[in-house]
Formats: structure tokens, sequence, C-alpha cells
């Protein structure tokens, strides 16, 4: 296993809602306080409630406790779970109160050759997860067969993914996300979520998906 891809805890046969990686109130003025406490304290919490609850079902299903027919549910339910947890892991580590720097080194590198351009990334990116219908996510990944990175959408927690491409990077955008400060305004939130992206993370994200390769 990875350890340092996505960094989320698992101990003792249970999934483990990590500590924010800074102060609640230091993600200013991209997110206020209360957004990100209420974000991560109730609903990356309830992901992980949810993860350990479906796993448990499946389980007592393993051992005869409970009928196979929970089964179906049970990973439907971990699927949506499960995937919350990750991707709420790998978004607080997205953004940074230090963030919005350059991308540097091989990170610089994968962008130009993906996208032209740190604007080409950009433009995709604002446009994508902007569309994105209802709640999801705008996600940068890279692509395990061409080895570039790749922008796209997912709808709730793991509809539309694609098999094989780890996220790197990625952007909230269920209303619970932005709603207090930026309303229906999802574009501007986008807009400031790309002045603080967290590039160190990123990168190092980045070198341990290729590492692992
Ligand atoms: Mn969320």
């Amino acid at each position: 296993m990875n350890t340092n891809y996505p960094t989320c805890a698992y101990r003792d046969g249970h999934y483990v809602l990590p500590p924010l990686p800074y102060d609640a109130a230091d993600l200013e003025p991209l997110l206020d306080e209360q957004t990100v406490l209420l974000h991560h304290d109730k609903h990356h919490a309830s992901y992980v409630a949810g993860a350990n609850e479906a796993a448990d079902i499946l389980r007592r299903v393993q051992t005869g406790e409970l009928d196979p027919a929970a089964a179906p549910d049970a990973t439907s339910r971990l699927a949506f779970n499960l995937g919350g947890h990750i991707l709420h892991c790998l978004y607080w580590e997205s953004i940074s109160p230090e963030g919005g720097e350059q991308p540097m080194g091989d990170l610089a590198d994968a962008i130009d050759r993906s996208f032209g351009s740190m604007e080409g990334f950009k433009k995709v990116f604002r446009s994508v997860t902007l569309a994105v219908q209802g709640s999801g996510w705008g996600v940068l990944g890279v692509d395990p067969v061409s080895g570039l990175l790749r922008v796209f959408g997912i709808c709730r927690h793991h509809d539309a993914l694609i098999p094989g491409l780890l996220p790197i990077l990625v952007c909230d955008v269920w209303e619970h996300a932005y709603y207090l400060r930026y309303h229906n305004n999802r574009a501007a939130y986008i807009n400031s979520f790309l002045s603080h992206i967290d590039w160190k993370h990123t990168h190092q994200r980045l070198t341990a998906i290729c590492h692992e390769s």
C-alpha cells in the first residue's frame, strides 16, 4: 500500500478522519472558518462513518451473520462514502494558506506537456469544474495510459471516474463547500480555489504515483 497517496488513515480495521492540516480560520480569504469546520467535522466525518458502516455490513455478510442480499446496497454505500473520504482527504491538501505559488520541476513540466501551459490547464479545469452537474468534483489526475495529466469531473463522489486515473488535485463543488461565502457563484469559488492551490502537496502526490507505477 502506498502510504503517501492518499493521506487517509486506516487503523485497527477502521477508516479514520484525519485532522485538518491547518487551522480552519487560516484558509481565509478562500474559505471562512465556519464553512471549513462544518465541511470537515460534519460532512467529511459522515463519509468516514458511512464507509465504516458499509464495510462492517460486508464483513457480517462474509461471516454469515447477515444475508448476502445485504451486500449490493453495502457496496454501493461503500463506493459513495469511501469515495467521499478519499476525495476530501485530497481536498484538504489541495489547498493551503500558503498556496498559490507556481508548480515546480516535473509537475510544471507535466502541466506544460499535458495542457500547453498553466493558463491552458486553468482554462480547462475552470470550465470542466464549473460544468459538473449538481454535486461533484473537478479533478486533475494522472492518466495511466498516456502518462499525461487529465482534467475531468466526478459526479457525487464516484460517478464518471476513469479506471486507474489517480487524482492529484481536487476541487469540491458540492454546495456545502462554498455556499456560505460564494452563494450560487461557483465560478468565483473556483477562481479563488485556483489561486490557493497547494502545489507542493500536489507535486508530492504526483511523485508518489509515479514511483508506484
Ligand atoms: Mn465536501
